[in-house]
């Protein structure tokens, strides 16, 4: 396989709205990114992506485009985003740009002009269908149906998303075209790809067929002409522009996502997949509260590097991005061992096969907010959930809980910069509350301390450039059973690293069985006296540890 950088590369995810705020109006700006550059180039990182700060009326935060071709006032302008630009490629990083290109805002003029009349040139640019009734029972994924009334045209439209996030028509090759300009003009600017929001989702089976056993997302998830419409877009843009792409998948198959990424096929470079956090889904539904399911979790994430490695496919490795809890609080102990297992869940994850990805403040191990009232939420899915769970009969209390755990606005609280007021956030009110803990858990304190979560991953990012093992070696899943462990091995070139750590608050002992008698290193630790390796490992709470061995 041909090497690329990205292959070597770990990338840094931004959530402008929560980074840093420079005008004091309480919403973090592309001059506060500027600004905390420094502060990125020194974790080691390669990649910049940015989550949409296109112009947007920010029904859900920018994913919600206007405007493709200007930035957000709240953010800045073009000349801030250029200067962005130029900052980070100064600082030898790449920045790449979130791309929403399954849906538009209705505010977006191809919207308005859809909407003005059957007639009009831009209709077939959305999916319209006639009513009175529904056209299927396709849901949103945002709650109710997929499907809106516009009274000006008596016809529905789709959204798969939120009622002001209009689905795109794939079908129409104008459309397609318009959209690979836009790509382009981005492309000129100077960035270095995209992200490329739930892009498994704009082919629908034109059919439109109902679901009879679920909610219509097995007619557009991974749909009939996705591979087609990826290929093309590769040959009017990732290629000419020599660009790296990373797709959101959204519901997606390891069969797909190894068709996505072969380099051969010039669709897309690797992918992020989401299996692995639904392990804490009862019955599947977010909505929920339930411990989650370790066994299931191990064999989630082995299956993917086996089989993307055997197919010649690449993972984008995550816990953490703007829709997803903390996962200190979610798979760790955001409390007690709030340090070790932060350490350990960044060490089991790095260690893996794939592009790494830090969303902001992973590195710094924070922590769910906990809020303890419903205004103190803001995402429209959050909210759409909160009344529907009080409709099925679930108390305030209860509803309220499981936004606590399960709500996109965990991941969406203020960078904690310093213990100043507002964690040194924003001089103004902050759009969203912070998390209370940001007087220990922050920035400055992080930066300046060898022994931080900050520090390890740092430590995490430099291994991996040191050593190709990690980028290119194999993956076999140990004690794939064990009720507490997370071990494998990777193989390559005739070195070997062994992973293990410990995913639970008790102590433990990891009974590996070795062919070979030689002399193992530890690599990394998230305790300062690892044990050597022999065959029985014993693993104090939430300890981890990479060994390699030549
Ligand atoms: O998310 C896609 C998506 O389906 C989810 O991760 C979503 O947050 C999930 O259904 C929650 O249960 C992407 C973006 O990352 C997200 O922020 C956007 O809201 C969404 O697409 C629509 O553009």
């Amino acid at each position: 396989m041909q090497e690329a950088w990205w292959q070597k590369g770990v990338v840094y995810q931004i959530y402008p709205k929560s980074f840093h705020d420079t005008t004091g109006n309480g919403i973090g700006d592309i001059q506060g990114i500027i600004q905390k550059l420094d502060y990125i180039q020194k974790l080691g990182v390669d990649v910049i992506w940015l989550t949409p700060v296109y112009q947007s009326p920010q029904h859900d935060n920018g994913y919600d485009i206007s405007n493709y071709y200007d930035i957000e006032p709240d953010y800045g302008t073009m000349n801030d985003f250029e200067e962005l630009l130029k900052e980070t490629h100064k600082r030898d990083m790449k920045l790449i740009m979130d791309l929403v290109i399954n849906h538009t805002s209705t505010d977006h003029e191809w919207f308005e002009q859809a909407s003005a009349s059957r007639e009009n040139p831009f209709r077939d640019f959305y999916i319209w269908k006639d009513g009175p009734k529904l056209p299927n029972n396709w849901q949103s994924k945002f709650g109710g149906p997929a499907w809106e009334w516009d009274e000006q045209t008596n016809q529905y439209y789709l959204h798969l998303f939120d009622t002001t996030q209009a689905d795109l028509n794939w079908e129409n090759k104008q459309l397609r075209g318009k959209l690979f300009d836009m790509m382009r003009f981005w492309a000129e600017k100077g960035i270095d790809g995209f992200r490329l929001d739930v892009i498994n989702l704009i082919s629908k089976n034109q059919d439109f067929p109902d679901d009879y056993s679920g909610d219509g997302r097995k007619f557009y998830t991974d749909g009939p002409r996705i591979h087609e419409y990826l290929h093309e877009m590769n040959q009017a843009v990732f290629s000419p522009y020599n660009m790296m792409t990373v797709g959101e998948m959204s519901s997606t198959t390891l069969e797909s996502c190894v068709l996505y990424t072969r380099p051969g096929r010039q669709e897309l470079d690797m992918t992020f997949q989401f299996h692995h956090l639904k392990v804490d889904y009862a019955n599947g539904e977010k909505w929920t509260k339930a411990p989650f399911d370790f066994i299931r979790l191990k064999q989630i994430l082995s299956d993917w590097q086996i089989g993307m490695h055997e197919g010649g496919g690449w993972n984008a490795l995550f816990w953490c991005n703007h829709d997803q809890p903390r996962v200190v609080s979610r798979f760790g102990d955001d409390e007690k061992y709030h340090m070790e297992s932060a350490k350990m869940l960044a060490a089991t994850l790095h260690m893996m096969k794939g592009t790494p990805y830090i969303y902001q403040g992973e590195e710094l191990g924070m922590t769910n907010p906990g809020f303890q009232d419903i205004r103190a939420y803001r995402d429209v899915e959050s909210l759409n959930a909160y009344e529907k769970m009080k409709q099925e009969g679930k108390s305030e209390a209860e509803a309220l809980a499981i936004l606590q755990e399960k709500s996109r606005d965990n991941a969406r609280t203020p960078m904690q910069w310093s213990k100043e007021k507002h964690a040194g956030f924003t001089s103004g009110e902050p759009w969203i509350k912070l998390a209370d803990n940001y007087q220990t858990i922050n920035a400055e304190n992080a930066v300046q301390d060898p022994n931080s979560i900050f520090s390890f991953y740092q430590e995490l990012v430099t291994l991996r450039k040191k050593y190709a093992i990690i980028t290119y070696g194999d993956y076999q899943q140990l004690l794939a059973e064990d009720e507490h462990i997370f071990a494998y091995t990777r193989n390559w070139n005739g070195e070997t690293l062994l992973v293990v750590s410990n995913f639970y608050p008790e102590t433990t002992t990891a009974k590996i069985t070795r062919k070979d008698n030689c002399e193992a290193e530890v690599l990394i630790a998230n305790y300062n006296d690892p044990v050597q390796l022999s065959e029985r490992i014993r693993l104090r709470p939430y300890e981890s540890v990479v060994y390699y061995l030549k």
